[in-house]
């Protein structure tokens, strides 16, 4: 297959001034006219145009038919004999044939667009690629009752009506793009729009286009959007430079959203929203995700990538923004200490999101860089490591510049480069220029080894404690083994990485140590007792002096950087952290850290045939936190929740999921037995009927109840099981009945469950978005591929849909152990037979779908030999599709 490296970037030798889209829209025949002002920048060169699954019409130069050119491999290349002028192209296209969902496509009864990262060239010949930016003007013409509504990016210019019931829209965006922003939409729609006020007094509309009968479900999105632009405003100075802000849903799409200049194209489930089909897990979606391709107005679009490669520039800056903005709406209005509280709530899921996810990936065969040396195929490089430790790696900027320098720093960036397609390294230098001038003598040439290396790190920690001069040392030591492409370079050395290390320290008794800073260097203060340890080589000690007792260590608070800690603590240890750390991050994490080592063993046992029991120090740390009355839920939630099992399977060596899944399955049931009272108590003292509110508040109150639920009916506890049904009956949300219902599903008995399952299905047959809920939750509850081949009969089940795909099939494969890893490994073999189906349909849905085996080679047998078996059976398909291709090929390389 074919590699395209990083190294091999040149520009573009022609400037595209103009370009002038004309669209006559038909499903089965559309016909596209592109006409482009192009400028050479240099003498000579060959013009080289991208062109995809599109039929060539005609081509002129200044209006006389071109015959001098060549097309093959879907390049088309001539060489054009002056050095400005005009270059018309006609083509076609079949967007209700194309399954794909990139290029133009219908979805319902409309026309969209999907053109990130390379769906341009499915719709007209052009340089696809991010550094050539161009003005647009964009007509669209088609059947007028049909497609009442015609959308593309900026303003509208003219509309009129046409013959034979046809009408046209002319749209012109007066900002520079590329290409991968271009976006059209045609068809009938509901609009919810609002009028708002930009901070300099400038008048804005703000529309939302959903599928008709859905506009009542957009009002939590349209007012997201309008806190997103008051939130960009007020903590990042970055105002809306549009007159009109439109999003359009479709419910055929391959991820979560685009941010398409002016006019976004969304995922219905990312906008969709009303208390009795949305869960609070929903209505946070939908705002982290307006908020996240609002942000892309500035980062993104205004400064764009000047080649996938940078694809993080833009990717990890906005995500490390919608996290940030998640995190102040939900701390929005709070005192002090509840404020600290949310904030630290979306840092817990964030984090435990990037272990569960991006870990793997580091540690798999396509781990990569937050910015690659090479791909493939860049449809597939959309990953975890480019968008969420590629936003790990802008918060350690921020960390270490201060939230003042982080925003002087991105001032500096985009007076350097607004309007330019541009490179990480831009980015970094700009923050840079902040770093040297706030602290002499430092600069960011090790922190640049994030852009340039893959892995997780791992951090060694020794604590050596003086009781005579009353002194603790502190030795940090980094590792990091090569993994994925950097294996097969032998001449490769790892560099160290530049890794702010927040810590604080405990005694025994759990109160905080006042760390002496003073005379050490290389510390930076920060809140609550604790300090910044700046690690920046292989191994560093750093020596606290008037520490009176050996203290307890608090590593890694807040997560300062990406890394795995590795430190010896005793149980009695954890204990005390878990209990008292007033860093309410760490103390979470030390009762995950506590109950993992627990489970793990657990599972060791259950491998040997050895009898099981629980620690008591467990027990004690879960009736702590059960009952300290200064916790609010949300946070009490996580504290009393059980690790991801996917953070818990990435710790075994070699992954047994079965005994994995029980030593889970013991844990769980022993919490639930011995608190068995105070689960029901704590129910139903957070079990109030008030009206839906997706505040954090209520949300913790929810999950709180709903965490309590899982814990009661996983012992089957007959009050338990009552308590659910009843919640489900009475249920006014659809956070309290998918709770009720998922817990019933997951561990009751059938006879318990059948009745509300066949409610649930037959209440909400017609929304969409509530039946991917329904199949996800038989996904997640079947004992047997069996069940899964029934449900795909389902008459609701289309292989063409990606949100149904990911409902039924990634859900099965990814979050029900018991079924998929049964080892017969008839689940491996159903998953082969999908994954070459679903490239026939859609290559890029297709090429995620494929990643579920990524760490076979870590399994122990027999699911090793089986996952070998499966993923060889994909290799042996002939048409497979590039993106597929990669992915296998990494696979088993
Ligand atoms: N920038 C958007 C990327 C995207 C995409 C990529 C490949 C195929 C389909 C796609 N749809 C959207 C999403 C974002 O990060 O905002
Ligand atoms: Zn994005």
């Amino acid at each position: 297959s074919h590699t395209i490296y990083r190294k091999d970037y040149r520009p573009y030798p022609f400037t595209i001034e103009r370009v002038q889209l004309h669209f006559a829209l038909e499903p089965q025949h559309t016909i596209v006219t592109n006409t482009m002002h192009v400028i050479a920048k240099e003498h000579n060169a060959t013009m080289v145009l991208n062109g995809e699954d599109i039929e060539l019409q005609a081509i002129y130069i200044n209006g006389k038919a071109l015959t001098s050119y060549e097309y093959s491999d879907n390049l088309l290349q001539f060489k054009p004999s002056e050095t400005e002028f005009d270059l018309k192209i006609v083509s076609s296209c079949n967007p209700s044939a194309n399954s794909t969902l990139m290029g133009l496509y219908v979805s319902g009864q409309s026309f969209f667009t999907q053109c990130e990262a390379e769906g341009f060239r499915r719709i007209t010949f052009f340089p696809d690629r991010p550094d050539v930016m161009s003005e647009y003007i964009v007509t669209i013409e088609a059947d007028k009752k049909q497609y009442p509504y015609l959308l593309s990016n900026g303003n509208l210019i003219s509309s009129q009506d046409l013959d034979n019931g046809r009408h046209q829209a002319v749209w012109h965006d007066p900002f520079l793009k590329p290409c991968y922003l271009f976006a059209l939409v045609a068809g009938d729609f509901d609009i919810r729009e609002k009028t708002s006020h930009t901070r300099s007094g400038r008048e804005v509309l703000l529309q939302i286009y959903s599928d008709k009968g859905s506009g009542d479900q957009t009002l939590w999105a349209l007012d997201s959007l309008e806190r997103s632009i008051q939130w960009d405003e007020k903590r990042f100075n970055l105002e809306l430079d549009l007159d009109r802000f439109m999003i359009v849903v479709t419910h055929d799409f391959n991820m979560g959203a685009m941010e398409n200049k002016g006019l976004n194209i969304f995922n219905a489930v990312y906008v969709l929203a009303d208390p009795e089909t949305a869960t609070d897990a929903n209505y946070m979606g939908i705002e982290s995700v307006v908020g996240h391709e609002y942000f892309h107005n500035w980062t993104g679009n205004r400064v764009t990538c000047r080649d996938w490669f940078q694809l993080s520039l833009k990717e990890g800056l906005t995500v490390f923004r919608d996290q940030e903005f998640s995190a102040d709406m939900a701390a929005r209005l709070l005192p002090p200490e509840a404020a600290l509280s949310a904030r630290t709530v979306k840092r817990i899921e964030d984090v435990t999101h990037l272990r569960a996810a991006q870990f793997p990936e580091d540690a798999g065969p396509m781990a990569h860089p937050i910015r690659p040396d090479s791909y493939q195929e860049i449809g597939n490089f959309y990953t975890m490591t480019v968008y969420e430790k590629g936003a790990e790696v802008i918060r350690m900027q921020h960390t270490l510049l201060g939230e003042e320098g982080f925003q002087q720093g991105m001032q500096e960036y985009f007076r350097r480069h607004d309007g330019q397609a541009v490179t990480c390294d831009d980015f970094v230098n700009a923050m840079e220029s902040v770093y040297k001038a706030r602290h002499s003598g430092k600069d960011f040439s090790v922190f640049r080894h994030w852009y340039s290396q893959a892995g997780t790190p791992t951090v060694n920690v020794q604590l050596d404690y003086d009781t005579h001069q009353q002194t603790a040392s502190i030795t940090l030591t980094q590792h990091c083994d090569k993994v994925g492409v950097e294996k097969l370079q032998a001449d490769m050395e790892k560099k160290p990485f530049h890794i702010p290390f927040h810590i604080g320290m405990l005694n025994q008794a759990g109160q905080a140590i006042p760390l002496n800073i003073e005379g050490l260097e290389d510390i930076t203060p920060t809140l609550q007792n604790g300090v910044l340890l700046d690690l920046k080589v292989p191994s560093q000690t750093w020596v606290f002096k008037g520490i009176k007792e050996r203290p307890i260590l608090s590593l890694l608070r807040d997560f300062s950087a990406p890394v795995s800690v590795i430190y010896d603590y005793s149980f009695e240890e954890l204990a005390v952290l878990c209990a008292h750390d007033s860093n309410p991050f760490a103390r979470w994490e030390a009762t995950q850290e506590l109950i993992s080592r627990e489970i793990l063993r657990l599972t060791q046992c259950i491998q040997e045939e050895k009898s099981l029991a629980l620690n008591p120090i467990i027990h004690q740390v879960w009736q702590h936190n059960l009952s300290d009355p200064l916790l609010d839920a949300a946070y009490r939630t996580w504290i009393l929740a059980l690790p991801s099992e996917k953070v818990l399977l990435e710790r075994l060596h070699p992954i047994t999921p079965l005994a994995l899944n029980k030593a889970l399955q013991f844990v769980r049931q022993s919490l639930a037995t011995v608190h068995r009272d105070v689960w029901i108590s704590t129910y139903q003292h957070y079990h109030a009927q008030e009206d839906y509110q997706p505040d954090p508040i209520s949300i913790g109150k929810r999950s709180l109840k709903n965490l309590s639920l899982n814990y009661l009916l996983s012992i089957k506890d007959p009050e338990g099981i009552a308590l659910a049904k009843t919640q489900y009956q009475q249920a006014k949300n659809m956070t309290d009945r998918m709770g009720a219902i998922s817990a019933l599903l997951h561990y009751a008995d059938k006879a318990d469950t059948e009745t509300i399952n066949q409610d649930f299905y037959q209440r909400f047959e017609n929304n969409p978005l509530v039946m991917d809920k329904w199949f996800a939750l038989q996904a997640t509850s079947a004992q047997s591929v069996k069940t899964i081949r029934t449900l795909m009969d389902n008459p609701l089940f289309t292989l063409r849909n990606p949100n149904r795909v990911r409902a039924l099939l990634f859900q099965f494969c990814m979050n029900n152990t018991e079924a998929f890893h049964q080892n017969n490994g008839e689940a491996y073999t159903f998953w082969a037979e999908q994954v070459i189906a679903l490239d026939a349909i859609n290559p890029e849905v297709a090429a995620r779908f494929a990643r579920v085996m990524d760490n076979w080679q870590r399994f122990a047998e027999p699911h090793k030999t089986q996952m070998q078996k499966a993923l060889q059976s994909i290799a042996q398909q002939t048409a497979l599709s590039k993106n597929t291709t990669e992915i296998i090929e990494k696979a088993l390389s």
